[in-house]
């Protein structure tokens, strides 16, 4: 017959419209978009869903090996199936690099990391933690051109962290090869202060991390990001920007013209400092970098999700165990709070909390909340219009969304592999009934119904968001 699978009754929900229509699929795209179309091997009936592009996950951690023991709960088998389950059909974890490792190396052991494991599409974003003038002269501009065409650089963390000089560097190359640069907007000087200072007075509590993560000290960060940027004329993504004081800087470039993006995540909508402040070491869950802040800068957080100063909103999943010594309990359970992992899971909560706390609860509109989670990423890291939009010669990739049924937050019935999830008990309205990639139904009801292999390794495009502003200016 004409189609693989038709979806009847559709309301189609974009970045830009809304609309009911069917949706005809054949060998994993969509080919047909209109009014009573028929003749399909398999037809699902849409009526009383909402069917969006499928989630772009465009910032998480997948079976990373970490300089200090720690290790990650989820590979890309758990990862993908857990974030299938909660209506996302792309993910772009990261390719991190080791201090003196080639970038090359680093590219082709996340491939054999993830080779097979997938069921949901995949690309990657490098980490460069070591701006060699081979990495830059010759690596980089090789693999941007290959199709891993953004990369993250970090300004805090003794194993990560560039000076301003590498970054400088970094971005001068990002300008000429036409890659997106993601950065960790936080200064470490300012941290590792704070930190021995709060040592010093025996504070030493989860909570303590929220204090040393100042927002002060991501806010000059991210001002500083922003002055290399324009300095040097080429676009930059602040990534899990966490309250006002960054936000505010965003939005200044941004109304000074330049090209400077910017990413949130669920965490700093829905956790708070006290959340680092329960019973015993139970705060560990929560601590991660940026930390969450207070009901003031949620409130800010939710105000630039609405008003466009983000343009991403991705989990930052970052999968470590709580009862476990390699996880966050590396260091035991009276440990430093800088000895803590930084960083919580949430690959499948991250659509249905957004969906019921911003769509439903009407602080985003639903073309808003398409835009944030699938239109946006694909644009920004090159996988635009193969990915995150519904039209004819897209992919496949959709989730079917009932907006009426109810969902509690219960890590037993999440799929990644961590031990707990932050938002356990949280209730919310709405949830991805069943999620395509490529045409083929990866989860229903909440489950898996692909095994792994299924997802594809997805080349980027150089983006258009990337290009510098001016002409060039011999960098
Ligand atoms: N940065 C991340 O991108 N993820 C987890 C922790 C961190 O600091
Ligand atoms: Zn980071
Ligand atoms: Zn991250
Ligand atoms: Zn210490």
């Amino acid at each position: 017959s004409h189609f693989d699978t038709l979806i009847k009754n559709a309301l189609i929900i974009t970045a830009a419209d809304r609309y009911h229509a069917d949706i005809g699929i054949k060998e994993g795209r969509i080919v047909a978009l209109g009014q009573g179309l028929s003749g399909a091997e398999e037809v699902i009936d849409a009526a009383g869903l909402w069917v969006m592009p499928g989630g772009i996950d465009a910032h998480c951690h997948l079976d990373q090996p970490l300089g200090d023991g720690a290790v990650m709960a989820d590979d890309f088998e758990t990862g993908t199936r857990s974030a299938a389950c909660g209506g996302t059909t792309t993910v772009i974890p990261f390719a991190a690099q080791q201090k003196g490792q080639s970038l090359r190396a680093a590219v082709e052991d996340y491939h054999r990391r993830s080779d097979g494991k997938a069921s949901i599409d995949y690309a990657f974003h490098m980490i460069v933690t070591d701006p060699t003038e081979t990495v830059l002269k010759e690596e980089l501009p090789a693999l941007i051109r290959e199709g891993y065409s953004s990369f993250k650089i970090y300004l805090t963390y003794d194993d990560l962290k560039l000076n301003d000089r590498e970054v400088l560097e970094v971005l001068a190359m990002a300008r000429r090869e036409g890659g997106m640069v993601m950065i960790h907007a936080e200064n470490a000087d300012c941290i590792a202060y704070l930190t021995e200072l709060l040592e010093a007075q025996g504070k030493t509590a989860p909570r303590y991390h929220g204090e040393a993560h100042s927002a002060i000290a991501e806010r000059e960060a991210t001002h500083r990001a922003i002055s290399l940027a324009e300095l040097i004329d080429v676009p930059i993504l602040i990534v899990h920007v966490s309250g006002p004081e960054a936000i505010e800087q965003i939005r200044w470039a941004q109304g000074r013209g330049l090209r400077v993006y910017g990413e949130t995540c669920p965490q700093y909508l829905m956790l708070t400092a006290a959340d680092l402040d329960k019973e015993g070491f139970e705060g560990a869950k929560c601590v991660c970098s940026p930390p969450p802040r207070d009901p003031k800068a949620q409130e800010a957080v939710w105000q630039a999700l609405e008003n466009g100063v983000f343009q991403v909103f991705s989990s930052d999943h970052a999968p470590f165990r709580y009862d476990d010594p390699k996880g966050k309990k590396l260091h035991g359970e009276d440990a430093d709070f800088h000895h803590i992992p930084n960083g919580i899971p949430g690959l499948e909560t991250r659509l249905p909390i957004l969906f019921s706390e911003g769509v439903l609860k009407e602080r985003i509109d639903a073309t808003r909340f398409v835009a944030l989670t699938a239109t946006n990423p694909a644009k920004i890291y090159g996988l635009y219009p193969r990915k995150g939009t519904i039209a004819i010669g897209s992919d496949a990739d959709l989730t079917l969304w009932d907006p009426r049924a109810a969902l509690t937050v219960r890590n037993a019935a999440l799929h990644h592999a961590v031990d707990y999830t932050p938002y356990e008990g949280l209730e919310l309205t709405g949830r991805p009934v069943l999620t395509l990639c490529r045409g083929r139904v990866v989860s229903r009801d909440g489950e898996p119904t692909v095994d792994p292999g299924h997802g594809q390794f997805l080349k980027c495009d150089k983006p258009q968001p990337a290009r510098p502003r001016g002409a060039a200016k011999g960098f």
